[in-house]
C-alpha cells in the first residue's frame, strides 16, 4: 500500500505524558479513597477524560452525580496541566524528531490525531506547535477512540482519504479506531500485538525503514 499521509497519536507515540496522567489520577483517587494502580491506569490509554473517570469510579464505594463527576474531571485536569508545565523540548525523544523529519523529507503529509483536549498545549511544550500539516484532538470530536472520528477529521484536514493514511498508535482503542475508519495502522508497544494492526513496530524509527 502506498500511503500519502501519516497520522500520529500523541500520548505514548510522540511523547510520554503517561506518568503525569497517572500521578494526577492517583492523587484524585487518593482524595476520594478509591483504589488505583498501574493496571487501572493502563485501561485509560487513548480514551477520553470522562470515560477514564468512569473506569476509576468503578471501584468507588458510592455513586457520584454528574456535577460531582464534572468537578472531579476538572480537578484532575488542573493537576495534570500543572504537571505538564514541567515538560520542555527535551521531552521530545530524539528518535521521534528524526522520524518526523525523515518522513517529511520523503514527502508524506503529517498529522496528529489525539483524544486529548490538551494536545495543542503538549505540542507547544515539546516544540511541535507549528510542525504538523493538521492537528485533530479531543476538542474537535464528540466521540473518543475507539470511534474513528478523530482520525477522520485529521485525514479530512490533510485532504486525504482514510485508505491513503497510516495511523500510528500505542493504544488498543486507537488501533480499533483506525480499523473502524478504514485506515492502515502501525502499532507500538501493546498496540503492536492487536489482531487488527497493519504493521507492528518495535520502535517509531521502523517507520523510516518501512515507508
Ligand atoms: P485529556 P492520546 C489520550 O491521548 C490519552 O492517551 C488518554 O490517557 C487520555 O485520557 C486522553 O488523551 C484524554 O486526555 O484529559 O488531556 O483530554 O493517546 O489519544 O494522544
Ligand atoms: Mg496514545
Amino acid at each position: 500500500m502506498t500511503w500519502r499521509g501519516i497520522i500520529f497519536d500523541l500520548d505514548g507515540v510522540l511523547c510520554f505524558t503517561d506518568q503525569y496522567h497517572y500521578q494526577a489520577w492517583k492523587e484524585l483517587a487518593g482524595r476520594e479513597g478509591i483504589y488505583f494502580d498501574e493496571t487501572v491506569n493502563n485501561r485509560l490509554r487513548g480514551i477520553s477524560r470522562m470515560d477514564s473517570l468512569k473506569i476509576i469510579l468503578e471501584r468507588a464505594g458510592k455513586s457520584y452525580t454528574e456535577g460531582e463527576k464534572a468537578s472531579l474531571a476538572e480537578w484532575k485536569n488542573r493537576r495534570y496541566r500543572e504537571l505538564l508545565g514541567k515538560m520542555t523540548e527535551e521531552d521530545l525523544p530524539e528518535e521521534v524528531r528524526e522520524t518526523l523529519d525523515g518522513l517529511r523529507t520523503k514527502g508524506y503529509k503529517l498529522a496528529v490525531g489525539s483524544s486529548s483536549k490538551n494536545a495543542k498545549f503538549i505540542l507547544s511544550r515539546i516544540g511541535l506547535a507549528d510542525y504538523f500539516d493538521a492537528v485533530s484532538d479531543g476538542t474537535d470530536i464528540a466521540r473518543s477512540k475507539p470511534d474513528p472520528e478523530v482520525f477522520l477529521k485529521a485525514a479530512g484536514r490533510l485532504g486525504l482519504e482514510p485508505s491513503e493514511c497510516l495511523v500510528v498508535e500505542d493504544a488498543l482503542a486507537g488501533i480499533e479506531a483506525a480499523a473502524a475508519g478504514g485506515f492502515g495502522s502501525a502499532g507500538i508497544g501493546e498496540a503492536a500485538g492487536h489482531p487488527q494492526v497493519t504493521c507492528p513496530l518495535k520502535s517509531i524509527r521502523d517507520l523510516l525503514r518501512m515507508l
